[in-house]
């Protein structure tokens, strides 16, 4: 049934976050996701930080760099070059948190592997396992900015506090 009162409806499941400092807001949907270039990863080894624990091996993931999502959301510009000290603080459903520097994402190479995946090996990721995961693929151990279910992506100016 067509209903006009579709902007009642519930947040999409999956629906991810980009908020705080950015010149424009975003809320992106899973499908929405999809809408950008995508990008394959290679496959690697999910190994824990604190104890060196094998996980396991992951097949390819392809997804979208998040330096095109905060792109899209427009780096802070209230002062001129305060984009440069801004992190990026990545938040899973669960509360747990990463972070990545303005430098690190678009100054290094790190960026370019830095993708919110919705696809492994070629098969759509459901909730089970994760969708949507914010890796970077660059990392030597990799399990720690590999968050499960990701929410939210928090823009932050940092400035010196002494
Ligand atoms: N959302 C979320 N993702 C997360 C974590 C978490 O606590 N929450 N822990 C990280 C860490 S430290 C590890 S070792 C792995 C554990 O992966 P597993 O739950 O698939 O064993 O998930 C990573 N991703
Ligand atoms: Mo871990």
């Amino acid at each position: 049934m067509d209903s006009v009162n579709v902007s009642a409806a519930p947040a999409v499941d999956g629906a991810l976050v980009l908020n705080g400092r950015f010149q424009r807001p975003l809320q992106l949907s899973i499908e929405q996701l999809r809408q950008y270039d995508s990008v394959l990863a290679t496959p690697f080894d999910l190994r824990c930080y604190t104890t060196n624990r094998f996980i396991r091996s992951v097949e390819p993931y392809r997804g979208v760099r998040l330096t095109t999502l905060i792109t899209e959301a427009g780096l802070p510009n209230a002062v001129p070059g305060e984009f440069k000290r801004t992190v990026f603080v990545a938040v899973g459903q669960d509360g747990y948190v990463v972070t990545f520097s303005w430098h690190e994402l678009f100054n290094t190479p790190v960026g370019e592997t830095v993708l919110v995946a919705y696809e492994c090996g070629g098969r759509a990721l459901d909730a089970e396992e994760g969708a949507p995961i914010l890796f970077s693929g660059s990392d030597i151990l990799p399990a720690p900015r590999h968050v499960k279910r990701l929410a939210r992506i928090e823009a932050q100016v940092l400035t010196a506090s002494a």
